[in-house]
C-alpha cells in the first residue's frame, strides 16, 4: 500500500491564472452574436413605416395616389392589386404608400397583408354616396379599427368628392357613422353570441352598449377631413402625411 502510494505521480495543483480561457470566450462571444442579430431582424420585421389608403371600391383612392405619388390624373378603373409608391414629405422624409383595392372580395386580404407594417391608416370615403352606402361604410372601418394590429395608429377618414353638389360635409359623415357604429357593433356581438355564448372574445368599439358610440371612444387619434381629389384639394391629407 505504501508502495502504490509513493508511485502514484503528484499531481500538480491549477492555477486560474494558467488556464485557457478563449474558447469558453468563443463561445460567449457566438452567443451574444446571434442575440444580437436576431433581435435586429425581429425588429427589422415589424417596423412600420407603411401608410395605407383604404376603404370601399370607388371612393378615389387610386385617383388620389395617381394625384399625390405619380402627379398625375389618369382616369382609373377598379383596382384588383395594390398600388405603392413613395411620397416624400418637405423634410425629405419618404413614407411608403400603400393604395389597397376596396373590392369586397379583396379589400380584407390586402388589408391583413399591409396592416402590421402600417404607421398611419387614410380610410376614404366617397361622400356623394356615403348615405346609401353607410352600412357598408361602417362595417369596414369598425373592421380596420377594431384590428389590434392598428391600435394606437393615427387614422385620418377622408371624405372626398367634396366637389359634388351631393356631398355630405365631414361633420355630418362622422355623426352617421357614430350612429352606424351602435348597429355594427350589437350585429357583431349578437353574432358572436349565437355561435358561442363568451362574449369574452368580440372587439368591442366605445365605453358599453349602454353609451353612444363616438370616435373619442377609441384607441386611434381618428379625425375626418374634407378631400376632393378632383379639384386637387389634398391639403389636409398632406398635412397628415407631413406629420408622421
Ligand atoms: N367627383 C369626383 N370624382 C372623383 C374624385 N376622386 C376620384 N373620383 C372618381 O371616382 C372614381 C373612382 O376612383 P378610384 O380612384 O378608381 O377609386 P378606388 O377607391 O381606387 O376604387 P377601387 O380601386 O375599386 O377600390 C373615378 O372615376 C375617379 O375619377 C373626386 O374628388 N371628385
Ligand atoms: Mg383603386
Amino acid at each position: 500500500m505504501e508502495k502504490i502510494r509513493r508511485k502514484a505521480p503528484a499531481r500538480e495543483p491549477i492555477k486560474l491564472g494558467e488556464l485557457d480561457y478563449t474558447p469558453v470566450l468563443i463561445a460567449l462571444a457566438i452567443v451574444f452574436i446571434t442575440i444580437v442579430v436576431l433581435f435586429l431582424w425581429k425588429r427589422k420585421k415589424t417596423v412600420r413605416s407603411a401608410v395605407l389608403f383604404t376603404g370601399l371600391c370607388e371612393s378615389g383612392k387610386t385617383f388620389v395616389f395617381s394625384n399625390l405619388i405619380l402627379g398625375d390624373e389618369r382616369e382609373t378603373f377598379t383596382s384588383i392589386k395594390e398600388n405603392i409608391g413613395t411620397y416624400t414629405t418637405s423634410k425629405g422624409r419618404e413614407l411608403k404608400v400603400v393604395d389597397v383595392p376596396g373590392h369586397e372580395r379583396l379589400r380584407g386580404k390586402f388589408f391583413d397583408q399591409y396592416k402590421t407594417s402600417a404607421k398611419a391608416i387614410v380610410y376614404m370615403i366617397d361622400s356623394a354616396t356615403v348615405q346609401k352606402d353607410i352600412r357598408d361604410v361602417a362595417d369596414f372601418l369598425y373592421t380596420i379599427l377594431a384590428d389590434k394590429a392598428i391600435a394606437n395608429l393615427p387614422v385620418i377618414v377622408l371624405c372626398n368628392k367634396q366637389d359634388e353638389t351631393i356631398a355630405k360635409s365631414e361633420s355630418a359623415i362622422r355623426s352617421m357613422l357614430e350612429k352606424e357604429f351602435n348597429i355594427v357593433r350589437q350585429t357583431r356581438k349578437n353574432q358572436l353570441q349565437s355561435v358561442d355564448n363568451s362574449t369574452s372574445s368580440v372587439a368591442f368599439l366605445g365605453k358599453s352598449d349602454s353609451v353612444d358610440f363616438d370616435f373619442g371612444q377609441v384607441s386611434q387619434n381618428v379625425r375626418f377631413v374634407p378631400c376632393s381629389a378632383r379639384n386637387q384639394e389634398l391639403d389636409e391629407l398632406t398635412t397628415f402625411l407631413e406629420t408622421l
